[in-house]
């Protein structure tokens, strides 16, 4: 089966590899000594993986949960479970027991891949939640999942898949606390790669004379899906860094092209003096995403490297919705994430579901064939997040101007974005309401000078109770992932309410927001 009649995004990926399968794919920067990786060593690594997956023999659409550090073998992984026609599940390494056996409980994935030092407990969740098989993997290419495929061979036919067929569910938290996987399709993941390809230049450079420097997370739709898609359709080499770390990014941009980060990752590099111009000069492009870029990061990163942020916006549920232009000729603009990407329909709606004037501001809803199917297993919770005529609520607030450029103003989700990571009040604050001696407690974002905005949290005691701010710091760290904990918690005898009874976070927010400032 050909790219036409497989709808397999492995196989447009595959497609889309230099004929000359001997050059370096991916060069390791932050590995005790650098490790070449050629596109041949791609396509037979993930060969091998996917042979071993088929050799379990399950049923198409099974999931395969991945919670390991980033290494160039987990991203073979992702492509091996996408070449198997299975469905990838990345999950944040942060995450803790509770909320991996919740991930697992929910999903029910066929086979689980961790990290060999949490081989313990992962393996007893998964085991518990009916998971077959478990596999470790590390960053130094050791575990289980890599002896066993050792043994398979290195030739694989890419299962066939429709358009709508799953590839990926990832879970995104939810305003009432609980998590909800969003399913991504082969055509979703597909058609916002192609538009990409298109819109950032990928496509007018010679096939493979673009080099990408690959150092966000690999189980979030940004490094994953933006950034790894990108590099893999224009047959580029990857520079890739196991943790982000200013100094050596900006030591390798002379060899480089390309460069993808949340606004944490510019503002990172911007305090490193080597930061100059000169260090840039081979670069084409730098996008920035997944969290606001404040006007002084744009500003002084022009004036520091010459070069324009190119600022886009997405979610989990739609990758890519809208992005500024990628001609210097048409402008990038400050403070507007640009307008829709091609085959996206955005526009913005009032309370009521009704259409705004232009420049008025509203709830952001869009339609492509980017957009998301739905939530796996939560038909309710899908449904509410779509109008009647099947629109889907990004939880954005913003407004389009007359000639179509959008910009976020808000969000009506409460959400706290730190460091391009999504944090739930609502999570957090149930988590802090279990523990003892707590009445209530209320969680809200403040800014940050790193992290763009950081948690802190207001948290009543029960009658009687003693609580103590640090630790409950200390107590929420072995329960939920370390970026969810608020910076800052403050005991507090009682919530600002209005009449209605109804927590008046914004106060809470105006009292804190020079906490960290
Ligand atoms: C780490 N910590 C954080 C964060 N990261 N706290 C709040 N927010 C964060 N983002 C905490 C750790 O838990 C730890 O706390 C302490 O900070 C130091 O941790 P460390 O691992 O050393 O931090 P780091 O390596 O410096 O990481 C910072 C980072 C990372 C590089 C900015 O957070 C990062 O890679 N962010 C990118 C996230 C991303 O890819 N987002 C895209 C989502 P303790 O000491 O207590 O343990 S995709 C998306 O949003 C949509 C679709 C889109 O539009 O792209
Ligand atoms: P996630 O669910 O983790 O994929 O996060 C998606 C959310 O990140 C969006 O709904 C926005 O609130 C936010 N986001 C992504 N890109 C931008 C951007 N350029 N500016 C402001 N917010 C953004």
């Amino acid at each position: 089966m050909d790219a036409q009649s497989n709808a397999n995004l492995y196989v447009a990926l595959r497609a889309a590899f230099p004929d000359t399968l001997d050059a370096t794919a991916i060069e390791t920067c932050d590995t005790p000594r650098p490790l070449q990786y050629t596109w041949r060593d791609l396509e037979r690594g993930t060969a091998m993986l996917a042979n071993l997956l088929a050799s379990l023999g399950l049923p198409p659409d099974s999931r395969i949960a991945v919670q390991v550090d980033k290494s160039v073998e987990a991203l073979m992984l992702y492509l091996a479970v996408l070449r198997a026609g299975h469905v990838y599940l990345p999950l944040n390494t942060a995450y803790q027991a509770a909320e991996i056996e919740y991930f697992v409980g929910n999903a029910e994935p066929a086979v689980v891949v961790c990290s060999p030092h949490a081989f313990g407990w992962v393996s007893r969740i998964a085991f518990a939640a009916g998971t077959r098989h478990v596999y470790t993997l590390d960053a130094e290419r050791r575990g289980t999942l890599l002896d066993r495929a050792a043994y398979q061979s290195d030739r694989h036919e890419p299962a066939p898949r429709q358009p709508d067929d799953l590839a990926a569910i990832l879970y995104t938290s939810g305003t009432t606390g609980r998590s909800k996987g969003a399913m991504l399709t082969h055509r979703n993941l597909r058609s916002n790669a192609e538009v990409l390809h298109e819109a950032w230049g990928w496509a007018a450079q010679p096939r493979g004379s673009d080099t990408l420097i690959h150092a966000l997370p690999i189980f979030h739709v940004h490094g994953l899906f933006v950034a790894v898609h990108g590099a893999l359709l224009a047959g580029a080499k990857m520079l890739w860094f196991g943790r982000f770390d200013a100094a050596g990014v900006i030591a390798r941009l002379s060899e480089a092209t390309v460069f993808m980060g949340v606004p944490t990752l510019y503002t990172r590099m911007l305090a490193e003096p080597a930061l100059a111009r000169a260090a840039c000069a081979h670069m084409r492009l730098f996008v920035s995403g997944s969290a606001p870029l404040l006007a002084e990061t744009f500003d002084a990163w022009r004036e520091r490297t010459g070069h324009t942020l190119l600022e886009r916006y997405g979610m989990s549920e739609t990758v890519m919705l809208t992005s500024n232009p990628y001609r210097p000729e048409e402008g990038r603009r400050r403070g507007t994430v640009g307008p829709p990407l091609p085959g996206v329909q955005l526009r913005v709606r009032d309370e009521r579901g009704l259409p705004v004037a232009s420049d008025e501001t509203g709830g952001i809803e869009v339609k492509g064939p980017n957009v998301f199917m739905g939530y796996w297993r939560m038909p309710e919770k899908t449904a509410e997040e779509f109008t009647p005529d099947l629109w889907f609520k990004t939880g954005d607030v913003g407004r389009v101007d007359a000639d179509g450029w959008v910009t976020i103003v808000g969000r009506s989700k409460d959400l706290i974005i730190s460091g391009g990571y999504n944090v739930y009040p609502a999570e957090v604050e149930g988590c802090i309401n279990q523990l003892e001696g707590v009445a209530e407690s209320a969680v809200v974002g403040v800014p940050h000078p790193d992290f763009g905005e950081v948690g802190v949290a207001a948290v009543v005691p029960r009658a009687g109770a003693t609580l103590d701010g640090a630790a409950i710091v200390a107590a929420l760290k072995v329960r939920i992932a370390h970026f969810k904990v608020p910076r800052q918690v403050f005991v507090v005898p009682e919530l600002p309410r209005n009449a209605m009874g109804k927590v008046q976070k914004n106060l809470l927010r105006a009292q804190h927001r020079a906490l960290f400032a």
